[in-house]
């Protein structure tokens, strides 16, 4: 082959790749029609007041034939990380951006961080949307184009003073039932609570992350994630994750009130029907000091499961 010819070739697949950028995830099952589901990439997305529509992402799972997969994660293989962000990084990429379980704007590539030393499978990315993000205000992004209600269907909002309460009523029931002292339980801390519609039928849940703090020598705290549900007039605990840390569990160099700032805390990232059967799953996040942890929640005969658990490496403390 001449190189001008291979030159044309080149040229010819480039323009193709320019035509049909989005081909790979454009196909979407006609209604009634029940295709295997494609695959398609899960991301969080992480914001902040201060970073306005700049923001990161990182994936978090892929969503392949119906099942649950882990994507390329820090601690993965070079060139793994490399084909990643090949694919999935080249600037000006641009993936739909879910919030409240819903379409909220896009989310476009900046800059892949695979050559950096920290946080090698994450991405800058600049966002185009109205949705607000902090750093316990998550969302998500996605290339498949089906996932997702719309735009008007978002349901995730602060919740109201009446159900601050009652969620906070049911942590301290879960930190009692945990042998926590009732001494503590006054004090406990809300790091996040939000209120968001899982099932669609026009009632909230409530998603909270708590800690209770023992600040005298030794040290504690008592984290909690509690997703309540409602029930009767009020609400009650569908699940809740308790743990409790010393001060041996914080790594030298840091302080235990890194605790009270949300590391070692599960809390929610956004909620999203992955498989179709009309209610969303619950994905949360725990943050360590080297890296990140995801977790899936569905319902299923009324109770809450862990289905998918994912620990991404990011970088030595
Ligand atoms: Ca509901
Ligand atoms: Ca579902």
């Amino acid at each position: 082959m001449t190189r001008v010819r291979a030159l044309l070739i080149a040229f010819l697949v480039l323009s193709l790749a320019a035509i049909f950028p989005l081909a790979e995830g454009a196909k979407k099952p006609s209604a009634g029609e029940s295709l295997p589901q494609q695959k398609t990439v899960i991301f969080t997305v992480f914001g902040s007041p201060s970073e306005g529509l700049s923001a990161t992402m990182e994936p978090i799972l892929i969503l392949e034939g119906g099942q649950l997969k882990e994507p390329v994660s820090g601690s993965s293989d070079a060139n793994d990380i490399t084909r990643f962000s090949n694919e999935y990084y080249r600037k000006g990429q641009r993936y739909r951006l879910l919030f409240g379980g819903a379409e909220a704007g896009t989310a476009i590539i900046t800059k892949s961080s695979a050559n950096q030393e920290c946080f090698r499978t994450g991405a800058d990315i600049s966002m185009q949307t109205n949705v607000k993000l902090n750093r316990n205000v998550m969302a998500l992004a996605t290339d498949s184009n089906s996932l997702g209600l719309a735009a008007g269907e978002r349901s995730r909002r602060t919740p109201t003073p009446a159900e601050r309460a009652q969620a906070l009523e049911l942590a301290r029931a879960a930190y009692k039932q945990k042998g926590v002292a009732a001494s503590l339980l006054p004090g406990a801390q809300v790091v996040n609570l939000t209120a968001v519609d899982l099932d669609r039928d026009g009632q909230w849940e409530l998603a909270g992350s708590f800690v209770a703090s023992k600040r005298t020598r030794k040290q504690q705290r008592y984290v909690l994630f509690l997703l309540a549900v409602p029930s009767g007039s009020g609400y009650k605990t569908a699940f809740s994750n308790y743990e409790s840390f010393g001060e041996e569990a914080v790594m030298s160099g840091a302080n235990i009130d890194t605790i009270n700032d949300g590391t070692y805390v599960e809390r929610l990232v956004e909620h999203l029907d992955l498989d179709n059967d009309k209610v969303n799953e619950l994905i949360t996040t725990t943050t360590g000091l080297e890296g990140v942890t995801y977790y899936v929640y569905k319902r299923q005969n009324g109770a809450w499961n862990k289905v998918y658990e994912f620990g991404n490496y990011r970088c030595a403390f």
